[in-house]
């Protein structure tokens, strides 16, 4: 029996003709692209496909179309930024890249309605005093398409909430490209089913999202970033958690200094309010009490800008500084907070010295931690090692195998430590309704229900 992460067979679709690629070619001009070095940057290992990159609804809803009727398959992508291999082709199936969607449809004091790359929206909403509910460290890459589409959590979340409830509205594209509009703009809207859910955090099995209205905080007049140190998990929990070993990897791989005692164990807390003043004062409490209560080793804080993006820094390129190190093995896991400490510990024990280095850090006001395994190389035995004993762990203490990065190709037939068959089928029989010839295959559900 073949291992449930190896790659699922192909199914029997249709393959890209020149007539295909002609019909492409009318419909976005310029824009179907066959050449192999661009199609390198979307398509990883893949040289045999082609990437269409629509600028509209309209042509997103062509296309899909068009492939429904013929049977071709499909893989929507955003920023190729996802962690679970969903944004790239299993085998030859068409790339459909929103790139060039990247448009402000509206925008007003509550909400705005927009298909965009994350940074530009960022960007946009900064210059007219808003800010974005979510944060990232993919966001110099990501789409807010891929965004909602694998219903990110991030850096914001113990804040702003998930995007389940920032989301106010969708415009889909589905497989058969009709266009479903659910933009609404209205904070409450109680008729009937919330379709939106079910296409927030689907993955591209469902639909293409091309326009999304979200709801956007004011930008915080005052914000104020800690990152503190600790001795032992206990302590940090009082407040939070964080650990030692991505902080060597940092220093080493990036040359990114600590600025405070080395500790076994950091966080990094951002506050935002209205008033500078009042907050700063709130923050220089909190930081007495924790330094006198719940000892806490060392700190800093900063006020200004560039610092606070470089003590954010130390945390947003964990990802980046562990590929230094040559293959990981990336798992995304949501626990009752006080057993995160004891994942990482119990793992590195049951690997010994099998692993380069075992990482643990995430984000710990949400009870998820980023459990990374290191090796010089892909490494089957040491994957035998880490799988299934991390899913049965997280299972026996009522956890979830992905928090926020969702199943995409990696984990899909995983799926059943976290989610009961009738839920799963009833799942199958969503994806069926929707997308019933299969052409945004191979993601998400398992095998079974493909
Ligand atoms: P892609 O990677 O291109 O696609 C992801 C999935 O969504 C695929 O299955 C794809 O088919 C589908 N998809 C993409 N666009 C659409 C669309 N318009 N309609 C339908 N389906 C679509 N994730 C977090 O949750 N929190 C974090 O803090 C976080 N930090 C990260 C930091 C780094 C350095 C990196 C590399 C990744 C991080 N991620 C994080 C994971 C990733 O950035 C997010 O999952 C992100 O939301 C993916 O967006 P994307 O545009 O790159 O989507
Ligand atoms: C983060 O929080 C991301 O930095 C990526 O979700 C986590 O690389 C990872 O495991
Ligand atoms: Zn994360």
């Amino acid at each position: 029996t073949p291992s449930p992460a190896a790659a699922p067979e192909r199914r029997p679709f249709s393959r890209v003709t020149p007539e295909d690629l002609a019909f492409f070619s009318k419909i976005i001009p310029g824009r179907t692209i066959t050449d192999p070095d661009i199609l390198e940057t979307s398509n990883v290992d893949w040289l045999k496909s082609v990437l269409l990159r629509p600028q509209t609804t309209e042509d997103v809803s062509q296309i899909l179309g068009y492939c429904n009727s013929r049977n071709l398959a499909v893989s929507p992508q955003g920023g190729n930024t996802g962690l679970v291999g969903g944004s790239v082709p299993v085998y030859d199936e068409i790339i459909l890249s929103t790139a060039l969607m990247n448009i402000v449809l509206n925008f007003d004091s509550v909400s705005g309605q927009y298909r965009c790359v994350f940074e530009s929206l960022s960007l946009f909403l900064e210059d007219r005093d808003y800010i974005m509910p979510l944060d990232l460290g993919a966001k110099g890459s990501c789409h807010i398409g891929g965004n909602v589409a694998t219903n990110a959590g991030g850096l914001r979340l113990i804040c702003y909430g998930s995007l389940q409830g920032t989301v106010l509205g969708l415009e889909v594209v589905l497989a058969d490209g009709r266009v479903l509009d659910y933009l609404a703009t209205l904070r409450k809207d109680n008729t009937g089913y919330d379709l939106k859910q079910l296409f927030i955090g689907s993955e591209g099995t469902l639909g293409v999202i091309s326009a999304v209205t979200i709801l956007c905080p004011r930008k915080p007049k005052a914000v104020n970033v800690a990152f503190l140190g600790w001795e032992s998990f206990e302590q940090l929990l009082q407040t939070f958690q964080r650990c030692r070993e991505d902080m060597r990897l940092l220093n080493t791989h990036l040359k990114l200094a600590n600025p405070i005692t080395d500790c076994p164990f950091y966080i990094v807390i951002e506050t935002s309010g209205s008033n500078p003043t009042h907050d700063e004062e709130k923050l220089h409490q909190f930081l007495e009490e924790a330094m006198t209560s719940s000892q806490v080793i060392d700190g800093t804080v900063a006020m200004e800008e560039a610092k606070i993006k470089a003590l954010w820094s130390l945390r947003e390129r964990v990802t980046e500084a562990l590929t230094h190190d040559g293959f990981t093995y990336k798992y995304d896991i949501s626990l009752p907070v006080e057993r995160i400490y004891q994942l990482f510990t119990d793992m590195r024990e049951h690997l010994r010295d099998r692993a380069k280095s075992v990482v643990g850090y995430g984000h710990v006001g949400d009870g998820n931690l980023h459990l990374n395994i290191t090796s010089p190389t892909k490494d089957p035995v040491l994957l035998a090692s880490i799988e299934p004993f991390v899913y049965e762990w997280t299972v026996r203490f009522q956890g979830s195998i992905s928090a926020e990065h969702g199943l995409g190709l990696k984990k899909r037939n995983y799926i059943y430590y976290s989610k009961a068959s009738l839920a799963v089928a009833l799942m199958g029989k969503i994806k069926t309704m929707l997308d019933p010839k299969g052409i945004l295959p191979y993601k998400t559900l398992p095998d079974d229900l493909q």
